[in-house]
């Protein structure tokens, strides 16, 4: 009997490559060889696609130095990676661009990019036109997942609690902000500071990791904060301060259904201003598993976070997030497709301490992914 074969697709044109090979890396090693076959496949950071060698070794950090597609490609001698063309030994990468024929013949696809063309549901949508099935949320709840306007959009209407936000379109600010048309958009923010006070939090509505997020302590401040956002979209979303305890919960698809994670609690951070990019990463383990809460609490968090699943149509895996305000109410701040995955990041954590392995997460995810029908549905 042919074992299932996995592709499991990373690297990519984003900040986070390194990450994802990091993360690669660690479901390569995960991935159970007994059950299943693995093809895996880097992208350059410029975009070019690659058969490279099965080795989770040559993708952790080795020597403080982080790992890149293009250096696990070059450094491989004696045929340690595998040529795109099987006649060759030499390695050969796609156009950049295009996509080699060699997903044709897998039976599933681990997408692991960040970002742009990785999560935002474009992989996904390519993935559904070659019919062939792969892990985690399809071309809505991705494209859900990465636009914050969007996703407050979906959670309100589904009538989860979100915190006060205001949405700055792209011709909004066209003119700069002492354009007519900014002179409105500045007036809009100005007065949503009036209500829900400083400081105010401006961010890139569609951006991966948390880059160009800043925290604007008065209008001064204003206009490089919303520069700074726009140079990772023109669209932007900005958001009062919610004062209050940051708590996340993994959502993950079982055989019967969605079914919640115990929560974890992300303390305060000295260091970081807020949970930035480097605190996610870097200091994942710093998070609290399980949280403390109260078992009614517990599980108020654990039925919205399968909402939240239910309300993207997520598919697969979800992280979401929440903050406990200090009414004790819990406000969802965002959702997550594909969120931290190494062994020590928060989603496998949480999933650990409720009993699910990091190699049965993976296998889960893997199953859920081919009783997925294909095609029209
Ligand atoms: F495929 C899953 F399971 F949906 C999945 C894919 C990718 C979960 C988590 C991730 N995460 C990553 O790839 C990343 C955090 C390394 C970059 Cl988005």
């Amino acid at each position: 009997l042919r074992k299932p074969r996995v592709a499991v697709v990373f690297g990519g044109r984003s900040s986070e490559h390194a990450i994802s090979v990091v993360t690669a890396g660690a479901v390569l090693g995960a991935i159970d060889r007994t059950k299943y076959d693995v093809l895996p496949i880097g992208i350059t950071t410029d975009g070019r696609w690659a058969l490279t060698a099965d080795d989770p070794e040559r993708m952790a950090i080795a020597d403080r130095a982080l790992p890149s597609v293009e250096q696990i490609a070059e450094s491989t001698e004696g045929g340690v990676l595998l040529p795109l063309d099987p006649g060759s030994r030499e390695v050969v990468y796609s156009e950049p661009g295009s996509v080699p024929k060699v997903l044709g013949d897998v039976d599933v696809v681990f997408p692991m990019l960040h970002g742009p063309y990785g999560e935002d549901g474009t992989l996904q949508g390519l993935l559904e036109l070659s019919g062939i099935p792969y892990v985690g949320a399809g071309v809505l709840a991705s494209a859900v997942g990465q636009d914050k306007e969007y996703m407050k959009r979906v959670f309100t209407s589904f009538g989860l609690p979100v915190g006060p936000y205001l949405v700055i379109r792209p011709r909004e600010w066209e003119q700069g902000p002492a354009g007519a048309e900014g002179a409105d958009a500045r007036k809009k923010i100005v007065d949503f500071a009036a209500e829900h006070g400083w400081p105010l939090f401006v961010k890139p509505a569609r951006a991966g990791s948390s880059m160009g997020i800043s925290k604007v302590d008065g209008p001064a401040d204003l206009d490089e904060a919303i520069a700074e956002a726009q140079r990772h979209d023109p669209k932007i979303v900005i958001e009062a301060l919610l004062r209050g305890r940051e708590i996340e919960c993994g959502v993950l698809e079982f055989e019967d259904g969605p079914r919640a994670s115990l929560p974890a609690e992300i303390p305060p951070v000295t260091a970081h201003d807020f949970y930035d990019f480097e605190a996610k990463y870097i200091d994942s383990a710093a998070g609290l598993v399980p949280a403390p809460l109260t078992e009614a609490q517990t599980a108020e968090v654990q039925r919205l976070a399968v909402e939240a699943f239910d309300a993207a149509s997520c598919e697969g895996l979800v992280r979401a997030d929440f903050f406990l305000t200090e009414e004790g109410e819990f406000v969802i701040n965002e959702i997550n497709t594909m969120p931290g995955f190494t062994p020590i990041s928060m989603y496998p954590r949480m999933w650990q301490e409720s009993g699910v392995s990091y190699p049965e997460l993976v296998d889960r995810l893997i199953q859920a992914a081919l009783r997925r029908p294909t095609g029209l549905r």
